[in-house]
Formats: structure tokens, sequence, C-alpha cells
């Protein structure tokens, strides 16, 4: 996986890998003065399907050793693999000029179309140092510790991997506990600052040869729609949900400043990132128990029943397994047991980083994951598999339609389902007692709401830096500062500490130090609702949407399967029809899901601001 283009070679998609092309870039793009002809044209995008196929795979394996073997020699293999499908998509991708102006059928049109959103670095060495860099990155933060200082008389502490201090970040209600922790972690990123900055001129480099104005623009062109069109539905859609966002910041606010006083929090503004329960400040969930209303009816806490029954990761895998074959899906192939990784390696580094691979195009489908018994992992189980059922899905179409009918859908199928585990279901499979009372649902509401609500300025921030990274409009002596700027004005968060000289917080972030695309998340946020809404109705549940939950419905299963079958064979929105009815992406789906809960916010603010003014 890590595909340099995941988007194009779905099989060696590990969704949730890097784009990154490879490329044997042997044969310059031959260059004819015959008049193109159709069959030329068909002759070529089926011998570049075939190779790219065979390459990609090649690439694939190189990339899932690396990941799971963190070695100088795995991340040079790796890294020449890319080169050669770098090498390769970045010809065809040329050559595939030559056939743009022709008349083809709609399907070869859409390859062709396919085929040219790639990279094309011409030059052997510009090819080489690119796939050398972003092998050498993902491999950097995957293997990144952080050693805290030796304290007079006390022996040395122990280096902390990403996954200890996350769970510091996510436990612990000591301030200065957790900015160590948060700026112990974002001190390794400037080791590959510089590593960065090369690999966005190359990269930029690359995307100009093909004609976009640079790699930010190559992304943006991959939504079946102008890049400036994409750019603003993705404006649209924040606006939407903006009004919720707020609500849910004044509300955390609030509590924090109960929690760690106002020294700590201020009244208005932004709130300290190392405060949110997590490293990003991406998601908010394990701020639940400072933030959980007065009658607390969330129900049994599954964090603390996986655990207290030392549930395994094979038995949290099996767990989400079940709910893809309750909605009528296969099971998973053995060799995705055999050959899986899913807990971390006591003996070595690996990318922790939960990822789903699909090797061949066919049924040699894993997930990489170093699980734990938390809700959250049980979560992200779901999410994993959600990317295999897609994979195995399509696996019937040819080589450059296996692929999401866009990023986002592929981020957004395992997270659909994951919205179906209601406390209903949890007692279902015997995961949970008592199911609460249905007329006491703010709790659960806030909980996933903390999740999902608090991740969309994330989401939507974390490319809008890329983009003007990419365009060039940030230089890298301004990273950090052109990063702090987005954060605080999406998401209304702050540094806990001035900016660092030299610093480069944007890469203590997986999909930045691996150049993973972001925005496919933002979408992922809101199509989830979006079919959520459209198969719980499918399913004949007409409730409220958080109650609902399409475990074991076959009508709803075949409908979402026929999506997942089309892979990315016609443009997006038809996809999207097929579940939804509707051609556009829209966060009406999520406001409808959290409408009680963003009255009860504005209630609660009215009256905290009351309380609040006597804190001071
Ligand atoms: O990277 C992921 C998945 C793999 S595609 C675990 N996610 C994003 C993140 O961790 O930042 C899922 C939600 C957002
Ligand atoms: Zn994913």
């Amino acid at each position: 996986m890590r595909p340099f283009q995941p988007r194009l070679i779905a099989l060696l998609v590990a969704s949730c890998a890097a784009s990154m092309p490879a490329g044997a870039a042997t044969k310059a793009a031959t260059t004819s003065t015959a008049k193109p002809t159709v069959a030329e044209a068909q002759r070529f995008i089926a011998d570049s399907e075939r190779d790219l196929d065979r390459l990609g795979l090649d690439a694939g394996r190189a990339e899932w050793v690396a990941e799971n073997f963190i070695t100088l020699d795995t991340e040079t293999l790796t890294a020449q693999a890319n080169e050669q499908y770098l090498g390769l998509s970045g010809a065809v991708a040329l050559k595939a000029g030559r056939y743009k102006d022709l008349k083809l059928p709609a399907d070869d049109a859409r390859k062709l179309m396919l085929l040219r959103q790639n990279l094309v670095l011409s030059d052997g060495a510009d090819r080489a140092a690119y796939a050398r860099l972003a092998a050498s990155m993902t491999g950097a933060y995957g293997k990144a510790k952080y050693c805290p200082p030796a304290t007079a008389g006390a022996a040395q502490p122990a280096c902390m991997p990403l996954g200890e201090l996350e769970k510091i970040l996510a436990t612990s209600h000591d301030p200065a506990r957790l900015k160590d922790a948060w700026l112990g972690w974002h001190a390794q990123s400037p080791a590959y600052k510089g590593d960065y900055a090369k690999y966005v001129e190359l990269s930029n480099k690359g995307a100009r040869a093909m004609g976009f104005a640079d790699t930010g623009a190559l992304w943006r062109s991959r939504y079946d729609m102008a890049p400036d069109a994409f750019a603003a539905d993705m404006e649209r859609l924040w606006q939407q949900v903006r009004p919720l966002y707020e609500a849910l910041h004044t509300y955390t606010r609030y509590k924090l400043r109960q929690a760690y006083g106002p020294a700590n929090v201020p009244a208005s503004g932004p709130i300290p990132a190392h405060l949110l329960g997590n490293m990003w400040a991406q998601s908010w969930d394990n701020l639940y128990p400072l933030l959980k209303p007065a009658n607390d009816a969330k129900g049994e806490d599954l964090t603390a029943l996986l655990e207290e029954r030392k549930t395994t990761a094979v038995e949290m895998t099996r767990y989400a397994e079940g709910f893809y074959t309750s909605l009528g899906m296969r099971k998973l192939p053995q060799t995705f047991w055999e050959r899986s990784l899913l807990t971390k390696p006591r003996d070595r580094d690996v990318v922790c980083h939960a990822s789903a691979w699909d090797l061949d195009g066919k049924d040699d489908v894993r997930v990489k994951m170093c699980i734990t018994p938390t809700a959250e992992d049980f979560r992200t189980i779901h999410h994993e598999l959600g990317h295999l059922y897609y994979d195995l899905a399509y696996s019937t179409q040819p080589p450059l339609f296996k692929n999401g009918a866009n990023d986002g859908f592929h981020e957004a199928i395992g997270d659909t389902v994951a919205l179906s585990i209601t406390p209903a279901y949890l007692k279902k499979v015997g995961l949970m007692k008592t199911e609460p009372d249905p007329s006491q649902d703010i709790g659960p509401l806030l909980y996933t709401a903390l999740q999902k609500v608090a991740f969309m300025p994330f989401a939507y921030m974390v490319d809008k830096w890329r983009w003007q990274v990419y365009s060039g409009q940030v230089k890298p002596a301004d990273y950090d500062k052109a990063w702090w700027a987005l954060k605080e004005q999406y998401q209304g968060v702050s540094r806990p500490a001035p900016l660092a000289a030299d610093g480069f917080d944007a890469g203590a972030k997986f999909h930045v130090a691996s150049d993973t695309p972001y925005a496919r998340y933002f979408l992922a946020h809101v199509l989830q609702f979006q079919f959520h809404r459209a198969l719980c109705r499918e399913a004949g549940d007409t409730g409220p949407l958080n109650r609902c939950s399409i475990y074991a419905n076959k009508k709803a299963g075949a409908k979402f399967q026929q999506m997942l079958e089309m892979g990315t064979s016609k443009p997006w929105p038809e996809a999207l029809k097929a579940v939804t009815g509707e051609e556009r992406l829209d966060a009406t789906a999520m406001l409808e899901y959290f409408a009680p809960l963003k009255a009860w916010l504005d209630a609660q603010n009215k009256q905290l601001a009351v309380t609040d003014a006597q804190l001071k």
C-alpha cells in the first residue's frame, strides 16, 4: 500500500496511505506524429492498466514490508519500487495526453482522465529523490519517540512512542503532564522538516509537468469537478456545520475552565490544544468524563468493558467482521487473518497508524493496526474493514476503476457502519448489559459530537494548509505560523507554547509526514451521515437517526453493496445517488442527527455564561 497514487492504483491502496507514484519510467512518452485512433487509445489504456497493475503490486508489497519492519533496507526497497512505479505512471500520464481530444466511449474517457491525474517526474534523479524522501519521512514518523530528560537523582525515564503519548493526552488531567507529552511529540517532526520542503518542491515539479498549477490543484482535481469548484464546495459544507461546531466549542471551553481553572483556559478565544484529549485536538471524545451532562445516561463504558474482558485484537476484528456479514457481505478471506498485523510488535518499529491494504486487487486484503481494547479502536477497526469491504466489492471492476467513487467515499464506508454501533446493537452482541432509556440521548449524542463535529474544522484546515504550502503561498520559514493561524481560525485552538524556531508541527500528524491527502476525511464525515440517513430509511427505520442501527438488515446491506461494487467507474454523484437519491454533498443529515444536542448546547451555553461570570 501506499500507492503513490492510491486513487489510481487502488490495488495497492493502503487506504489511508499516501499518495505517491513510483516509476520505472523507462521509455519517454512515445511521440507519434500519426493521428491517434480510438483503437490505438484503447490498446494504450489496456496496456497501461496491465503494467501499472503489475508494478503496483510490487510497490504495494515493498511498502507493506517497509511499514511492518522499519529499517534502512526496507525503506530503500520501498523507495526503489515506488520509483519504478512513478516512472511508469508518469510516462503513461504524459502519453495519455495524445488521446485527450478523441471521442472515446465513456469508460475509456474516464480511464484516460484518471491516468492523467498523476505526477510526471521525467528526470530519474528527481524520481529517486522523491521516492526516497517519501519513504524516509513515513519511516521517521513511524519510529519517532519522545525521550523525556532525566531529572536529578532519578532513573532515566523510558522513551515513549506515539501510542503512549496519546494515552497521556487521552487520560491525564494534569496540565503540566499534558503539555510535556504534547511538546515531546511535536519536538520529533522538525527532524524531517527539510526533507518535507524538498519533497514539496519535487512534487510540484511533477504536478506542473502535467499541467496543474501545483500539487494542491492536482489533489483538488480528483473530484469530478474543477479544482476551484471543489474548494468552494468544501467551504459551503463547512459553513453548514459551523454553528454546531461553535456551540460545541463554547460549551467545551466553559467546562474546561471549570476543570482546569481560568488560569489555564481563557473565557474567550482559542482553547489550548493540549487540553482537548487528543494529540492533534482533532477529536475530543476523551473529554467526555469532564463534559458529560449532569444526569449522564451514556450507559456503560465500552472501553471499560473491553478492558475488563481482556478482549483481544482478533476478537475486536471479529465483531467488526460480524457487522458486515450481518448486512449480507462475505466473510473476510482466511489470508486476512494470516497476513494482517493487528497488535503492536514488542521487538521492532512499525507504522502503527491504522491502515487497510488491498494488495492484489482480488482478495489479498489486510489490516495493519496496533489494536488496544478501547471504544476508539473498536470504531477504528470497523472503519478499516469498511475499506476492505469496498476493495472486495469492486474487485471485479477493471484495474483503473478499483477505487472509491472518490477518496471521501472510501473513508466513509466503515464510519457509516460504525454509526450503527448503538447501545441497542451492543446489547444484542453482548457488549452491553442494559440499554439506556431512549429519552436520555444527550450523553451519547454529546460523545459522538465530540468525535465527529469536533473533527470537522481540523479535517478542513489540514489540507487548507497544504494547499497554501503547495501553492508557494507559505514558505518553509512560515510553516508553523500558517499552521497555527489556520488552527486558531477554524478549530479555535492555540499552541500550548510559543512557536518553536524551525518547528514543524504539521509534520507531527501522520498524514502530513506520509503525504496522505486529508480533505477525504472531511468529505467522509459529511457523507457518512448522508449514507446513514438513507440506509436507515431503506431499513424502514423512521425514528431518530442516533437510535438507528442497520445491523442485520439485508435490504440496507444490499443497497450499500450495490454502490460499493461501482468502485470509481462513474463520477461520484452517481454513486451517491445509488444509495441516497441525492447528488450533492449535504451536511443536513449531520445536522439532523445532532439537532437535539444543538438545542441542548445552546441552552447550556446560556446558563454557563452566567456561572462563568462568577469564575472570574
Ligand atoms: O487515518 C485515519 C484512519 C485510517 S484511513 C485510521 N483516520 C484519520 C486520522 O486518524 O487522522 C480516521 C479518521 C481521521
Ligand atoms: Zn481510512
